[in-house]
């Protein structure tokens, strides 16, 4: 069975950008509901510990201080098969990849600077969603 949750974050370099108007329009216009959300920064041991898998990982460094450089938008969406269709929607991690028309494809700069940021099980997605919101802000 397939949860109907996901979590995503619009990363630094698309709220700089401008972007979190057309992002979030791609993101509601292709069903996902929105039942939590916050504008917001990542501290230091915030981004540590929520990328806490990649910490051995030579790019490590410099994705925490990408994602701690200034506010994020934090999200949690709601839709059948919500993990799977969020990833389909926002396209491969290097946007060099990514399918045309996705978030990544039209929003991102490179592997590193990707835009937005989607759960990648229904595992994980809880416990990213957790990590940033209470049960109260959830609706
Ligand atoms: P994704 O699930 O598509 O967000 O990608 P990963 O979990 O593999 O990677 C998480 C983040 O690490 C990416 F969004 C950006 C960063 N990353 C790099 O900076 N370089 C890489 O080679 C791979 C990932």
């Amino acid at each position: 069975m397939t949860g109907n949750r996901t979590f995503t974050m619009i990363k630094p370099d698309a709220v700089e950008n401008g972007h979190i108007g057309a992002i979030l329009e791609k993101i509601t216009s292709a069903g996902f509901k929105i039942v939590a959300m916050k504008y917001t920064q990542l501290s230091l041991r915030d981004a540590q510990e929520f990328y806490a898998i990649h910490r051995e990982r030579p790019f490590f460094g410099e994705l925490v201080s990408f994602m701690t450089r200034g506010p994020i938008v934090s999200a949690i969406l709601e839709k059948d098969n919500a993990v799977e269709d969020f990833r389909a929607l926002i396209g491969a991690t290097n946007p060099e990849e990514a399918a045309e028309g996705t978030i990544r494809k039209l929003f991102a700069k490179d592997i590193g600077e990707n835009a937005v940021h989607g759960s990648d099980s229904d595992e994980n997605a809880l416990i990213e969603g957790s990590f940033h919101f209470s049960g109260r802000e959830i609706y």
